[in-house]
């Protein structure tokens, strides 16, 4: 496992750093890559710390796009990648995988082909921010971290721990974020960052209200088509994000939503508040957590397969 210890030596002995992050990413991703990023930035000023990934951030002006960088330069590098145990889910992988040195902070569990270096990886944490809060903190020796650091942590923990509302919320959590605000985080700015939506979301939420089947006591689900989301100009990642929405219904175990990407290919998210429902994707090639979780590249049969497994879970538990 990764002490403080040895990530101190590592950084100090490299003047170039990278640090990645998954696919799609999320803003526990987002968060965390910048998080390390802003602190390094601030320690050691003149090292050279870069964000890898090739894909853009979900809000430039809140947390910034990747980095330029090229084999040249990371061939004498530290790399850090955050987020994520499957290197199939890196963004950047082939650029990581040429660095010198490699780390890895995370929270699932880890689906094949595994990223596996010098590893901190802590299931049961909310979020990989939460993880890595508490590590700068001992890095930094309990001193405040630089703001900007702080609020991308901060915004990683929210986002994954969906406002301190999940099971994965702990003491240690709550310690964690009071640690962040320590540093004069403005919470309702980082919220809004975080959670308020388009217009266009918006409406498109309160379609997917109207189409979700819930004649299953205790569960919610849908599989949308491109023509169900399209319309209200959303990507298929973007439609998916809105499974959220049936969380809060009284009375509800489970819940998915399987969305048509662009290939015609099905992906999805599962969720659930205490049944567990990682197993489910893994027989599909996916994984995550024990109450969420993801599965890519789906057939249409194997999602109304997967919505009677899940049926099956509701009735049984
Ligand atoms: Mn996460």
């Amino acid at each position: 496992m990764l002490t403080v210890e040895k990530f101190r030596e590592l950084v100090e002995k490299y003047d170039r750093i990278a640090v990645f992050r998954h696919t799609n990413p999320d803003y526990d991703a987002l968060g965390s890559q910048y998080g390390i990023v802003r602190f390094l930035r601030n320690r050691y000023p003149k090292k050279d710390v870069r964000a890898g990934g090739e894909e853009n951030s979900i809000d430039a002006t809140f947390i910034e796009n990747p980095d330029p960088m090229d084999e040249e330069w990371i061939k004498t590098a530290l790399a850090i990648v955050v987020d994520t145990s499957n290197l199939n889910r890196l963004d950047g992988r082939e650029l990581w995988l040429k660095a010198e040195e490699h780390v890895l902070f995370d929270h699932h569990h880890e689906t094949e082909p595994p990223i596996d270096y010098n590893n901190l990886v802590e299931v049961d944490a909310s979020s990989c921010a939460e993880i890595l809060g508490q590590f700068l903190r001992e890095y930094n020796e309990g001193k405040i971290l630089p703001k900007d650091a702080a609020e991308a942590l901060y915004a990683g923990i929210i986002s994954d721990s969906i406002r301190f509302s999940i099971n994965t919320t702990t003491a240690e959590t709550l310690r964690t974020a009071a640690y962040l605000l320590d540093s004069g985080l403005n919470v309702n700015r980082i919220n809004n960052k975080v959670f308020s939506v388009s217009m266009n979301a918006f409406r498109f939420a309160n379609h997917l209200r109207t189409i979700a089947h819930y004649e299953t006591p205790g569960m919610a689900w849908a599989i949308l088509d491109q023509k169900d989301f399209r319309p209200f100009g959303l990507t298929a990642r973007g439609a998916k994000t809105k499974v959220s929405i049936f969380g809060e219904i009284r009375g509800i175990q489970t819940w998915a939503v399987f969305v048509e990407e662009d290939d015609g290919t099905y992906s999805a998210s599962l969720r659930s508040h205490s049944v567990v429902i990682r197993d489910i994707a893994e027989r599909y090639k996916g994984g995550g957590h024990d109450s969420a979780a993801g599965i890519p590249s789906m057939t249409r049969e194997e999602c109304e397969e997967a919505v009677q497994s899940l049926i099956e879970k509701v009735k049984n538990a």
